[in-house]
C-alpha cells in the first residue's frame, strides 16, 4: 500500500508552529545586505541637518551668530531655539512629565546638548557649517556628584523651573529636586529592622551606561505642503506613540501623519523617547518644503541620546541568625541629568524598580527613591530591561550576597531559604506587585547540579587556602543570581503612556488560498518577530508560518500598539495575536460546520482544520475554510475571515531564571576569565526556543560589558571621558566568553498561551551573575562590596586595596 496521507506529526512539523526551531525569515534578507533602514531612505531633493552642540557641561549661551555658516556652499538654514519659538517647539514635553529644551534657550545644561540645526544639501555642508557657527558661552559651576546636587548651595541647573515646589511626581525638596516616590509600609518595616538579629547597610551603585545600538538614532522627516501631510522615517522603538506625540505637540492632524519604523539595527531602550533631532528634522522639513534627514554619529548617541541606570542605592535587610529575611529598606539616589527624561510608563517615576524584593519573601519592605537633576545627559532608559528592573536585581542580588557573607552562610543556600514557594503564588510582594507564576527552587537546584556547585565551592577553598600560602596569585569567585523579572507593560490600571493604555493589538486577514498577513502594534528591532508571530498563528488557526506575512512599523496600516521595549511584545502582543487567531478559528469552525453538515459543537480541532467527533475521516482544512470564507459561508455571515484583538493584559508575567558564573582573577593584573557562565531562563510557553537562545546569548553579552566595563563616564568639569567605542567597552567575540543555556518551563496562568518575555532577562539576570562572582572572588580578602564595572584596573585596585598587592 502506498499512502501518501501525511501523518499526524508531518502535519504539525509543515505548520512550524510554537516550540519549532523556526529559522528567521527576516535573516534572508539581513544575511544579504538587503535590509531596509532609515538610513537606506534617498528621497529627491533630500537634505541633511547637523547639530552644533555645546562644549559644556553648564554655561549661559549669550549669543549665537550664524552669519558665517550661512555663507558656506550648500548651507540653506541654521536653526536654533529663537526660530522653534516661533512655532512654539523651543521645549518638547517629556514621557515623564518634564520638559525638555529642543534646542539650547539661554542655558546649556549638558555637554554635547543639541544648540543649533544646521540645514544642507548633504552631509558634508552641514558639519562645515556646525564649524562657523560662533557661540559665545559664559561657563557656569557644573554639578557632577548626585550627592552634591541637594547641597544649600548648589547650582541652580533648571531656572524654568524657578519656584516651582512640585512637579509631575509630586513636591519637590529642592532646585534641583525632581521628585520622591515612596512605597510600603514605613513603620512595619522599621519595626522589623529594631527587632531583627542580623542587619547591614551598604551603597550598592549602578552605574551610568548606554544601551549603544549599532544603529544610531535617525529619521527622515518629509512634509508635503499640497497634501498637508507629514511623513517620517524613524528608528522608532513605538512608531503609533511617536505618531501621537508629533499630533500633540506639532499640532497636525494625526491622519496626516504617517510613522515609518522601516527595519531597525537594535533597540535596546535607545530608541522609545523622543529627540531634538526629529524635532529639528521635522520642523526644517515644513520650513523648507524638503525632505531632511538627520542620524546620529557614534559620539552624539553615545553623549547625547538616552543614558541607562545611574542608580545609587542605599540597601539594607533585616534577618534572622538562621537567614530568614524580615525585612528590607532601600533608598535611591536617581541621577536623571538634565532634564526627566525617563521612558517609564506615566504613573511610574522609578519604573517597576518596586520588584526590588526579588524572588525572596519579604513579609516588608519600604523603598523610596529621590530623583535630581545633574548637568548629564537626559534619559533614564530601560536599557534591556524593564523599567529599573534591571537596577533592582541588582541591588537585591548583590544584598542577598552581602548578607550570605554576613551570616557565613552560602549564597545559594540563602536564596533557597527565602524563595517565594509554588504555593504561595499568585504571590503579593511587600511592595504591591503581584507574581503570575513560578517554581524557583527547581530552577536554583536545576542550576546548582549542573555546575556541579558543591565541587565548585571546594575548588574554591583549596585555592584561596594555596592563596594564602602564597602558592598562587589567582582568586576565584562563584557568582549566584536569581532574578524575578516583571515584564508585559501592561494592564491599563496601572500602565498607561501620555494616557494612553498600554495595550497592544493584532489584525489578521486571510486570504482565499490559505494564506495571510498579520499587522501587529510591537515593532521589532532585531529579535524576530517576523518568525515568531507567525509561529503562534500557525498553531493557533493551523495554517503553516511559512504562509503568514508578518508587518510592522507602519502606523498606516498596523492597529494602534504601544511599541516594543520592556520584554512587552510577547506578553502583550503575542497576546493580542493569540486571541485574534481565536475570532478568526470561531468563525471559521461556524464555516466548517456549515459546509460538512453538522452543528458546531459536534466539531473538534485536530492540527490543521475541523473534524466531525467521532468521524475523523469527516474534516475540513483551514486552507479549505479560507476558500469557502470567500464563497460559501452561512446564510446571514459576512464573507472573510479576518480579526482584530486589542489586547489589554489583566496582570504583568514574571520570568526568572538562576545563572552561575565561574571567574577566576589575576589579582597582580586585575586580568579575570570567565571559566564558565550557566544561564537557566523560565519564559513560560517558548514559542521559539532557537529565537530564545540567541535572545539569551545577545542579553549575557550586554550584561557581561555593563558588569565588566562599559561606563558612561564624566571627569569634574562634566566631559563625558567615554565617548567612543576607544573607550566605552563595546565587547567583540574576542572577550565574550561561552554561554551555556538551560530552561524551566512555568506557564503563565493568564497569557492566552502562557508565554512570558525572555528578551531582557539575560541583561537583568547577567550583571548581578558577574558582579556577585567578582565580589565573591574577593570577599576572603575582607571586602563587602566592590564598585562595577569590574575592569581589570578596579580589579587590580581592589586587590592592592585589600592588601592583596604590594
Ligand atoms: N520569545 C519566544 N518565546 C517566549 C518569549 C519570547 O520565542 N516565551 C521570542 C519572541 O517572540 C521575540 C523574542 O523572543 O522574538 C523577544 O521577545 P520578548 O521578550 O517579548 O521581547 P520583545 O518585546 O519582543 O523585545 C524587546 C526586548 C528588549 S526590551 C530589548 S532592550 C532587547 C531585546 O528585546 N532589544 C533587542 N532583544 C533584542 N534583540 C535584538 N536583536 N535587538 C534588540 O534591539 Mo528594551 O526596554 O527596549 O531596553
Amino acid at each position: 500500500m502506498n499512502d501518501m496521507t501525511p501523518t499526524r506529526e508531518q502535519r504539525e512539523a509543515k505548520l512550524e508552529g510554537m516550540g519549532c526551531k523556526r529559522k528567521r525569515v527576516e535573516d534572508i534578507r539581513f544575511t544579504q545586505g538587503k535590509g531596509n533602514y532609515v538610513d537606506d531612505v534617498k528621497l529627491p531633493g533630500m537634505l541633511h541637518g547637523d547639530f552644533v552642540r555645546s562644549p559644556h557641561a553648564h554655561a549661559r549661551v549669550k549669543k549665537i551668530d550664524d552669519t558665517e555658516a550661512l555663507k558656506v556652499p550648500g548651507v540653506l538654514a541654521v536653526i536654533t531655539a529663537e526660530t522653534l519659538k516661533t512655532v512654539n517647539l523651543a521645549w518638547m514635553p517629556t514621557l515623564a512629565g518634564d520638559v525638555q529644551m529642543v534646542l539650547a534657550d539661554g542655558k546649556v545644561l549638558f555637554q554635547n546638548q543639541e544648540v543649533a540645526f544646521v540645514v544642507a544639501t548633504d552631509r558634508y555642508a552641514a558639519d562645515d557649517g556646525i564649524n562657523k557657527v560662533v557661540v559665545e558661552y559664559e561657563p557656569l559651576p557644573p554639578l557632577i556628584d548626585p550627592f552634591k546636587a541637594m547641597d544649600k548651595d548648589a547650582p541652580v541647573l533648571r531656572e524654568d523651573l524657578a519656584g516651582k515646589t512640585t512637579g509631575a511626581h509630586g513636591p519637590r525638596k529642592h532646585h534641583n529636586h525632581i521628585f520622591e516616590w515612596t512605597v510600603g509600609d514605613k513603620d512595619l518595616t522599621d519595626a522589623a529592622f529594631r527587632k531583627a538579629e542580623v542587619t547591614f547597610k551598604e551603597m550598592i551603585s549602578y552605574h551610568r551606561t548606554h544601551p549603544s545600538p549599532l544603529e544610531t538614532c535617525q529619521c527622515v522627516c518629509s512634509f508635503d505642503k499640497i497634501r498637508g501631510e507629514l511623513t517620517i522615517w524613524g528608528t522608532f522603538q513605538a512608531p503609533h506613540v511617536i505618531r501621537t506625540v508629533v499630533a500633540l505637540i506639532a499640532k497636525l492632524p494625526e491622519q496626516k501623519i504617517h510613522v515609518i519604523s522601516p527595519d531597525i539595527g537594535g533597540g535596546f531602550g535607545n530608541k522609545v523617547g523622543a529627540y531634538p533631532g526629529y524635532i529639528c528634522a521635522a520642523v526644517a522639513s515644513i520650513v523648507t518644503g524638503k525632505p531632511v534627514k538627520w542620524v546620529e554619529d557614534r559620539i552624539e548617541n553615545l553623549t547625547a541620546t538616552s543614558f541607562a541606570r545611574d542608580y545609587h542605592m542605599t540597601t539594607e535587610i533585616a534577618s534572622t541568625k538562621e537567614g530568614k529575611v524580615t525585612g528590607l529598606r532601600v533608598h535611591v539616589l536617581a541621577d536623571h541629568g538634565a532634564f526627566d527624561a525617563c521612558a517609564d510608563p506615566s504613573k511610574w517615576p522609578a519604573g517597576f524598580f518596586n520588584i526590588v524584593t526579588g524572588s525572596y519573601d519579604f513579609p516588608t519592605a519600604h523603598l523610596s527613591v529621590d530623583g535630581i537633576y545633574t548637568n548629564k545627559a537626559p534619559g533614564g532608559v530601560a536599557y534591556r530591561c524593564s523599567f529599573r528592573v534591571t537596577e533592582a536585581a541588582y541591588c537585591i542580588e548583590r544584598a542577598m550576597d552581602i548578607l550570605a557573607q554576613k551570616l557565613g552562610m552560602d549564597p545559594a543556600e540563602l536564596r533557597l531559604k527565602n524563595f517565594i514557594k509554588p504555593e504561595q503564588f499568585p504571590y503579593h510582594s511587600a511592595l504591591g506587585w503581584e507574581y503570575d507564576s513560578g517554581d524557583y527552587a527547581t530552577a536554583m537546584k536545576k542550576a546548582m547540579e549542573t555546575v556541579k556547585y558543591s565541587e565548585l565551592r571546594k575548588e574554591q577553598s583549596a585555592l584561596r587556602e594555596a592563596f594564602k600560602r602564597g602558592e598562587t596569585r589567582e582568586i576565584m569567585g562563584v557568582g549566584v543570581s536569581f532574578f524575578t523579572e516583571i515584564v508585559g507593560a501592561g494592564p491599563s490600571k496601572n500602565c498607561d503612556i501620555l494616557g494612553i493604555a498600554m495595550f497592544d493589538s493584532c489584525e489578521i486577514r486571510l486570504h482565499p488560498t490559505g494564506a495571510g498577513i498579520a499587522r501587529v502594534g510591537s515593532k521589532s528591532q532585531g529579535q524576530g518577530h517576523e518568525t515568531t508571530w507567525a509561529q503562534i498563528i500557525a498553531t493557533e488557526i493551523g495554517i503553516p508560518a511559512d504562509d503568514i506575512m508578518v508587518e510592522e512599523g507602519n502606523t498606516d496600516t498596523a492597529p494602534y500598539g504601544l511599541g516594543t521595549y520592556g520584554s512587552r511584545s510577547t506578553p502583550v502582543a503575542g497576546a493580542a495575536i493569540a486571541m485574534a487567531a481565536r475570532k478568526i478559528k470561531a468563525k471559521a469552525q461556524m464555516i466548517a460546520a456549515y459546509k460538512l453538515e453538522v452543528h458546531e459543537d459536534d466539531l473538534e480541532w485536530d492540527i490543521d482544520g475541523f473534524r466531525v467527533k467521532g468521524l475523523p475521516e469527516k474534516t475540513m482544512s483551514m486552507k479549505d475554510i479560507c476558500w469557502a470564507a470567500y464563497n460559501s459561508v452561512p446564510p446571514g455571515m459576512e464573507p472573510g475571515l479576518e480579526a482584530v484583538s486589542y489586547y489589554d493584559p489583566p496582570n504583568m508575567t514574571y520570568p526568572f531564571g538562576a545563572y552561575i558564573c565561574v571567574m577566576n582573577i589575576d589579582v597582580d593584573t586585575g586580568v579575570y576569565k570567565v571559566r564558565r557562565f550557566y544561564a537557566l531562563d523560565d519564559c513560560g510557553t517558548r514559542i521559539n526556543p532557537m529565537i530564545i537562545e540567541g535572545q539569551v546569548h545577545g542579553g549575557l553579552t550586554e550584561a557581561f560589558a555593563i558588569a565588566m566595563g562599559q561606563e558612561i563616564r564624566y571627569d569634574a568639569d562634566g566631559n563625558v571621558v567615554t565617548g567612543s567605542f576607544m573607550d566605552f567597552f563595546m565587547p567583540t567575540a574576542v572577550e565574550t566568553p561561552h554561554w551555556e543555556t538551560d530552561f524551566t518551563v512555568t506557564p503563565s496562568p493568564h497569557h492566552p498561551i502562557g508565554a512570558k518575555g525572555v528578551g531582557e532577562s539575560p541583561n537583568v539576570g547577567g550583571v548581578p551573575a558577574f558582579s556577585n562572582a567578582v565580589n565573591d572572588a574577593f570577599s576572603f580578602l575582607g571586602s563587602t562590596h566592590i564598585q562595577m564595572p569590574h575592569d581589570y584596573w578596579r580589579n587590580w585596585k581592589a586587590a592592592k586595596d585589600l592588601g592583596a598587592v604590594a
